[in-house]
């Protein structure tokens, strides 16, 4: 039985991992830690409070009396480290926050389990703590490179990138010098249920149903690897069960599309399904396709990303070898899952859109 801490667990891809591995694991106890920033959302962990074993905690990462509290008090043995600012295009205008939370967050965390699980006579056994990241560390590719493996140097070009790679090193530098029991693992891109709607995919979809310009950027011809979510979980928790320590660990959907094919293929589904479903169209009266006009008349291409990388491409050899983990859900069936969750999660997305998911802060901190 583990005593986990996930940090980010309000957050998309962390919320994901919290139900996961409660489904998985019923009797774990799990404490998630989370600062809601704008990211954060506690509906995203609807339902959670009534499972035993689960605790929430607002409080943030840097919080070093907090986090050292918890890890005694709860006795926790294993970190889930998520919690990170997340977005390309935010690190590019404001860079600061990315740097406090991935950089010094990271390191912060790091020095209090080295603080509590090597250095106190009643630390637990063992420990693990395991850091999320991501292969934008690697940076861009070519159309002919091979995929980026565990031994790719990095090479991170944006201000985000450039501080998860830090992180990752950071990581890496408390097992080397310390004797820390860490594991990490760089994924491709995420999506499915809970996704912010500022991400490609989600914001495709709520902006293709409330008639709004669909915007990409550049050419649209810029590529990245897509893994659902629940494959993202099933990979940290292998890597976690089985990985070595000290060990890193690529995980990807083995599924490399352009942004452009992408978009035409949110808006081709979304056409279909309004076509076959006459409800869509009373629910969703903004939609081009409720007056029978095609999504794909909203697609604008716009200015380029700044420094925007080409493509990314993970080569998961070692995930799949030592630890026999295989994507489950290819992007045709992750994508249909995800358009009927947002379809049927309207309630969601239109909180975060008018911004009213904050008010559960306002209600418990005001
Ligand atoms: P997200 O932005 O949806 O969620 C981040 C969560 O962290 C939020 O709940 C936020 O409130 C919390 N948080 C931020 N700063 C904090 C702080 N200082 N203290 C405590 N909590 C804080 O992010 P996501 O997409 O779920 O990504 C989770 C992790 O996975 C990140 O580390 C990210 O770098 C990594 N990752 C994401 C993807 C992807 O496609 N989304 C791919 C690879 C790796
Ligand atoms: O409106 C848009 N138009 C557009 O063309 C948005 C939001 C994105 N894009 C392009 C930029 C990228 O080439 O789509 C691609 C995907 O963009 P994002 O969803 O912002 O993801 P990306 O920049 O690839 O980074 C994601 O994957 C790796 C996550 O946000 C990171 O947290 C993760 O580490």
């Amino acid at each position: 039985m583990r005593r986990l801490l996930i940090t980010g667990g309000a957050g998309f891809i962390g919320a994901n991992f919290v139900r996961y591995w409660a489904d998985k694991y019923p009797d774990d106890r799990f404490v998630v830690l989370d600062a809601l920033t704008y990211a954060g959302n506690m509906a995203n962990l609807v339902g959670m409070s009534d499972r035993s074993g689960y605790r929430f905690v607002h409080g943030d990462i840097s919080d070093q009396d907090l986090v050292a509290s918890l890890l005694k008090e709860e006795k926790l043995d294993t970190i889930v480290h998520f919690a990170a600012e997340s977005h390309v295009d935010r690190s590019i205008h404001e860079p600061d926050a990315f740097i406090r939370t991935n950089v010094n967050g990271t390191h912060s965390l790091l020095r209090v389990a080295r603080e509590v699980w090597l250095e106190r006579d009643d630390a637990p056994d063992t420990h693990l703590f395991h850091h999320v990241s991501t292969d934008e560390v690697y940076g861009s590719l070519g159309p002919d490179d091979p995929a980026f493996t565990e031994e790719t140097p990095y090479a991170p070009n944006s201000p985000y990138a450039a501080s998860k790679a830090a992180s990752d090193h950071l990581v890496r530098s408390y097992h080397h010098t310390f004797g820390l029991r860490v594991t990490t693992s760089n994924c491709s891109n995420n999506y499915g249920p809970y996704q912010f709607p500022e991400k490609l995919i989600p914001l495709m979809i709520v902006n293709a149903l409330t008639g709004k310009p669909l915007p990409v950027y550049g050419d649209g011809s810029n590529i990245r690897d897509w893994l659902y979510v629940e494959d993202h979980c099933r990979g940290i928790e292998l890597v976690i069960n089985s990985g070595r320590v000290g060990e890193t660990y690529n995980i990807g959907g083995n599924d490399e599309r352009a942004n452009i094919d992408i978009v035409k293929e949110i808006c081709a589904r979304i056409d279909v399904l309004f076509s076959q479903r006459p409800g869509l169209a009373a629910a969703f009266p903004e939609a081009p396709a409720a007056a029978g006009r095609p999504t794909a008349s909203l697609i604008t291409f716009v200015k380029d990303r700044l420094g925007h990388d080409w493509r990314y491409a993970i080569d998961a050899t070692k995930s799949r070898s030592e630890l026999h983990y295989e994507p489950l859900e290819s992007f045709d069936s992750g994508l249909g899952r995800t358009i009927d969750w947002m379809l049927s999660n309207e309630t969601w997305w239109r909180s975060v859109m008018d911004g009213s998911y904050r008010d559960w802060l306002e209600k418990n901190y005001s």
